[in-house]
């Protein structure tokens, strides 16, 4: 059984009603290109059912988010010839979460980019 939050772009994107650009899938959770990407590939890793924080997360679907993006974060370097890359989540509003779905970001970095920390907050 999964939960779904009808207000959620997310839950849209993983159900089929709102375009997403999906890039990888499992069972229980769902890669797909940043609608307001940072770099060039920057994709977003869900988990299939609304859960608001990793906290909600049961630790199962943690790992599951988890193997997904250590899957998944050579691809996507792979696929835009990137050097290294940020993975970060958003945990909460107070740290820029603006979407209330569990989310982990999967960032290109490139050698010439400066190096700087991203600070994964939109805006
Ligand atoms: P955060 O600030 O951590 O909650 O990041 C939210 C990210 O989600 C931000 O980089 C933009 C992206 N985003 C927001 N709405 C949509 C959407 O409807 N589709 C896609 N593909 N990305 C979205």
């Amino acid at each position: 059984m999964s939960s779904n939050d009808p207000d959620c772009p997310f839950c849209g994107i993983v159900a089929g009603e709102i375009p997403g650009r999906i890039v990888a899938e499992t069972d229980r959770t769902t890669a797909f290109l940043d609608a307001n990407p940072l770099a060039p590939g920057h994709t977003l890793v869900v988990p299939n059912d609304h859960h608001e924080r990793l906290d909600d997360l049961g630790e199962d679907l943690a790992s599951e988010v988890f193997a997904t993006l250590h899957r998944l974060t050579p691809a996507v370097e792979a696929a835009v010839d990137a050097d290294a890359t940020t993975v970060a989540f958003n945990n909460g509003p107070a740290a820029g979460q603006e979407v209330p779905h569990v989310h982990g970001h999967v960032i290109p970095r490139f050698s010439d980019d400066g190096g700087a920390p991203i600070h994964v907050v939109a805006g």
